[in-house]
């Protein structure tokens, strides 16, 4: 918004707003300059307890409410700080964010990962099945569903440290992998490229009060609320 617009803008609140401020302090100057474009934490689409015995509540709170919100709070921050991101979609940033700082590319895909991984689980009773189309790619590129899934949890179970394990769309083939950290297949620099299609968080704050050190435990458990109806769509509209 242009500096005239601006002001044009705060007059018009103003005017708006005057007969309730009768009363009131002067207007903080904070509220009307909050960043326009500052990214903010969805709620879960199911509750705390949704994916319980999976995952337990304590830990879906934990993680959505102070993990979630902290990569939000901290890449809005690290936006303020970078004139060149002003505006950008999450998107546009994780795919040059090689130019960018740590801070950039930790808190960008943090932010992206765990938007994606809240509305890739459901509740158990709602989590569909594979597509026809998504099955038969699955087979086509890994040769039947239970070898994808043994694929799948390896990435997930061999990457050292805090991570990722992704199912990419690359274009031509169904593709997995793993991440270290919050990066992702959208990053310019990351080695396998791709839309998302399923994607599970490895880090020990996503299991660790249930399953402790037994990552395999989760990693297997976790097909029980992976949401197919989700991965569908993600392969669909990857493939368009
Ligand atoms: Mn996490």
């Amino acid at each position: 918004m242009s500096a005239p617009a601006l002001r044009l803008a705060l007059l018009a609140t103003c005017l708006m707003a005057a007969p309730a401020m009768v009363q009131a302090q002067p207007a903080a100057p904070q509220a009307a300059a909050a960043p326009a474009a500052a990214f903010e934490l969805a709620p879960l689409p199911y509750g705390y307890e949704g994916l319980e015995p999976v995952i337990d509540a304590q830990t879906m709170q934990i993680h959505h409410g102070r993990h979630h919100q902290g990569y939000v709070n901290n890449l809005n921050a690290a936006v303020a700080q970078t004139p060149a991101l002003a505006g950008k979609s999450l998107e546009a940033i994780l795919g040059e964010v090689s130019k960018h700082p740590a801070a950039v590319r930790n808190n960008a895909g943090g932010h992206y990962n765990h938007t994606l991984f809240w509305t890739l689980m459901a509740p158990a009773d709602q989590v569909g099945e594979p597509s026809a189309a998504l099955k038969a790619q699955i087979d086509k590129d890994f040769g039947s569903m239970d070898a994808f899934k043994k694929a799948f949890e390896a990435a997930g179970a061999q990457r050292f440290g805090s991570g990722w394990a992704w199912l990419v769309w690359d274009g031509d083939k169904l593709a997995v992998a793993s991440t270290p950290n919050q990066d992702n297949p959208l990053m310019d620099d990351a080695p396998v490229k791709g839309a998302p299609v399923i994607a599970n968080d490895v880090w020990e704050h996503a299991y660790y009060l249930k399953h402790q050190n037994n990552r395999g435990g989760y990693l297997s458990a976790w097909w029980g609320v992976l949401n197919w109806n989700e991965a569908n769509r993600l392969f669909d509209a990857a493939r368009q």
